[in-house]
């Protein structure tokens, strides 16, 4: 087992990897920029390593700084938490060539998903059903012939994209060549990459996806599902698991498909595999994420299985202790608390957290790294905690949240609080029956968003 690792990230997942660290007896070393010398992850640590300004691409996601960092310190390994150099291929070939292990799937498996038609390319050889589109990128011509054949309306996606970045909706023909133009250009801007692809639109779909535990042997472990419909702008605001849209049978093919493609590409690790399911109940694989997720916590509930301290195990070289399909009980809900202002838009609003009271009692568990008197600075995520809840059953774990939601009280800034309240009061949500556009359709009638 390691003696001590790099936690390569900041923020509530930071403090969620040093927790995992310090139960598995290893010591861990925090990174911080110059706006987070006072955060908890820094305090937490064993040590912590200032690796620059608090802009992002100066700190956090700077390469060289990361690797100085752990090579001066002498940690065996880094885990790189989600967001920053997570799904970084470069970073990964750069902990591998300074001998220190990458807690996450191979360089050369990252780069492969990272280009999702070089994913979709893999995955339709492993035979996992995928939406129908181009086989692969192509120039206006090609994707007009692709675009026909599945059938309008379509989706451009970017290749290097990922997560909605870079994607639009091309209803008609006659608009495919200004949206192909304006993509192209907007790829290329954000990756350095402006190669596109087209897919059917699904809709209305859900977004369901498989959580998986890949050892160093191949052994893969899938723990079930993650509905993860309710979004705003690609950004998930309640996750949760089981999901109303799968029966047992469609779960288990999903699992099945999933630990079957893993062993395909030689998949290690946790990963994830995003699918959305149609209004008939098919799963189509959209792409994988090569690495822990935000909504990590809800899967741990419903398994017991503690993912952080499997993906360390793994690295370490350990083998899982079950294979096949984990076991599971009960039901969890997890809601995102973002620092943003309703009343803007949801842009967001970072400040002095004046006063915090975080819910507590059976079943409830915030994962957060901030205390009453923090300072939420600009320039990063504005998810400030995760509220995960479980319970025997889904109606159980909704009142749950709810009477958890109504506990939390942050004062100073404005929170994405109320606006969870009301989705999880709402009957489309109650009814379990909602998709990825659910939330949009909500947003003109939820209290939390009337005019004054
Ligand atoms: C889609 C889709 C519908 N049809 N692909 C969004 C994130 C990225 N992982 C893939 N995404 C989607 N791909 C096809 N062929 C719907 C989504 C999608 C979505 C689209 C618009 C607005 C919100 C969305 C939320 C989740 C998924």
């Amino acid at each position: 087992m390691f003696d001590r690792v790099l936690v390569a990230n900041r923020g509530e997942i930071a403090v969620r990897v040093i927790r995992a660290l310090h139960e598995l007896g290893i010591e861990a070393v925090a990174v911080y920029s110059t706006a987070d010398r006072d955060a908890l992850h820094v305090e937490l640590a064993d040590q912590a390593v200032c690796i620059g300004p608090p802009s992002a691409t100066e700190s956090y996601l700077r390469i060289s700084n990361v690797i100085a960092a752990a090579e001066t310190t002498g940690c065996d390994a880094v885990h790189p938490g989600y967001g920053f150099l997570a799904e970084n291929a470069e970073f990964v070939r750069a902990c591998d060539d300074n001998d220190v292990v990458f807690i996450g799937p191979p360089a050369d498996v990252v780069e492969q998903l990272g280009d999702k038609v070089r994913a979709k390319e893999a995955m339709a050889a492993a035979g996992v059903p995928l939406v129908p589109g181009s086989d692969g990128t192509g120039g206006l011509d090609a994707l007009r012939a692709a675009a026909a054949a599945a059938g309008f309306p379509v989706l451009l996606k970017a290749a290097a994209g990922g997560g909605g970045k870079g994607m639009r909706v091309v209803a008609a023909e006659d608009e495919l060549d200004r949206a192909f133009s304006a993509a192209t250009a907007e790829a290329d801007a954000a990756f350095g990459d402006g190669a596109m692809y087209v897919e059917k639109l699904l809709s209305p779909a859900r977004h369901v996806e498989i959580q998986v535990l890949c050892d160093e042997d191949g052994n893969v472990l899938t723990l079930g599902e993650r509905e993860c419909s309710i979004q705003r702008r690609h950004q998930k605001l309640v996750e949760e698991s089981p999901s109303a849209a799968l029966d047992a049978t469609t779960r288990e093919e999903m699992e099945a498909t999933v630990a079957r493609a893993s062993e395909a590409i030689g998949y290690r690790n946790a990963g994830t595999f995003e699918f959305l399911v149609g209004p008939d109940g098919a799963f189509h694989f959209i792409e994988v994420n090569c690495r822990l997720q935000v909504e990590h916590p809800v899967s741990e509930l419903v398994t017991g299985i503690d993912i952080v301290r499997e993906q360390i195990r793994i690295a370490a070289g350990e083998p899982l202790a079950a294979v096949g399909r984990a076991a599971r009980r009960g039901h969890a809900i997890e809601v995102r608390i973002n620092a943003e202002d309703p009343a803007r838009g949801f842009l967001p609003a970072p400040g002095r957290i004046v006063q915090l009271q975080l819910p507590l009692g059976p079943g409830v568990r915030v994962d957060t790294a901030v205390r009453a008197g923090s300072e939420i600075p600009p320039y990063y995520d504005s998810m400030i905690a995760k509220l995960v809840v479980w319970d025997d059953t889904r109606a159980a774990a909704i009142a749950r949240t709810e009477r958890a939601l109504r506990e939390l009280a942050i004062e100073g800034i404005p929170t994405t609080r109320e606006l969870a309240l009301d989705v999880i009061a709402s009957p489309e949500f109650r009814s379990g029956d909602y998709s990825i556009s659910t939330l949009a359709d909500l947003e003109h009638r939820l209290p939390s968003l009337a005019s004054p």
